[in-house]
């Protein structure tokens, strides 16, 4: 027998008729706990429609959650956005196929029926970061917009189902969640020195990517040049 609690089964038992949250078949998702701040991952995401969507996921000073600090540019101005965008199950295709990303990472069996309800994040599809945290606006189209936020619900665990790490990807999504960009979620540093130690700059624009060699599609960079454009991110800690 599923695991089922929700607002709307309240609202069956009370008469009531409201929208509400879905949960998973599992449950909530709960929070994660011992993040460590000093391993960082990131993704980037390039394609047609997107010129740069850049995400650096590290713990937090007290494990609970991830950081995670995401620049978007230069988006197709064509598509006026706002701009959804999620973790995926599975690693990006051959020739940067974002259909091989699969679903979003949903380990609770939420599905996405219905909507993500931001004020309840613990009922939302683990991966589903811009129902939680909000989507990338207008701004994204025409120039650099960045933010910065914790996500309580995903893990830098390997053994945690929401972890975020090895076969994950990132895929960012027109209006109509047509795919236009993604990238893998790829380990950076198991140990990163001074994680608040990434210079501050206003890096609008950086030389060609690097293309990274094995996968499926052009990720890579270094964590300290993702940290120079993530430094507005880092000074809000
Ligand atoms: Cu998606």
């Amino acid at each position: 027998m599923h695991f089922f609690k929700s607002a709307a089964a309240v609202a069956l038992l009370t008469g009531a008729c409201v929208v509400s949250a879905d949960t998973g078949e599992k449950g909530d998702a709960p929070v994660t706990t011992g993040n460590s701040d000093r391993v960082v991952y990131e993704a980037i995401v390039q394609s047609d429609n997107v010129k740069s969507a850049r995400f650096n996921f590290t713990g937090t000073e007290d494990g609970v959650g991830i950081l995670i600090q995401a620049c978007f540019t230069g988006i197709s101005s064509s598509q006026p956005g706002p701009y959804p965008y999620h973790v995926h199950d599975f690693v990006v295709g051959p020739n940067e196929n974002c259909t091989a990303t699969g679903a979003h990472l949903d380990p609770y069996l939420r599905g996405e029926v219905t909507a993500c309800d931001a004020e309840a994040p613990e009922t939302c599809q683990v991966g589903d970061l811009s129902g939680k945290h909000g989507k990338a606006p207008l701004e994204a189209s025409t120039g650099t917009w960045c933010t910065s936020y914790v996500d309580k619900y995903l893990s830098l665990d390997s053994e945690d189902v929401a972890f975020i790490g090895n076969s994950r990807s990132i895929v960012v999504h027109n209006v109509n969640k047509t795919r236009i960009g993604c990238g893998n979620i790829l380990l950076v540093s198991e140990d990163f020195a001074s994680p608040k130690s990434y210079p501050s700059s206003n890096a609008t624009t950086t030389s060609d990517p690097p293309i990274a060699t094995g996968g499926a599609t052009r990720v890579g960079a270094s964590g300290i040049a993702l940290g120079a454009i993530l430094g507005v991110g880092a000074m809000l800690l």
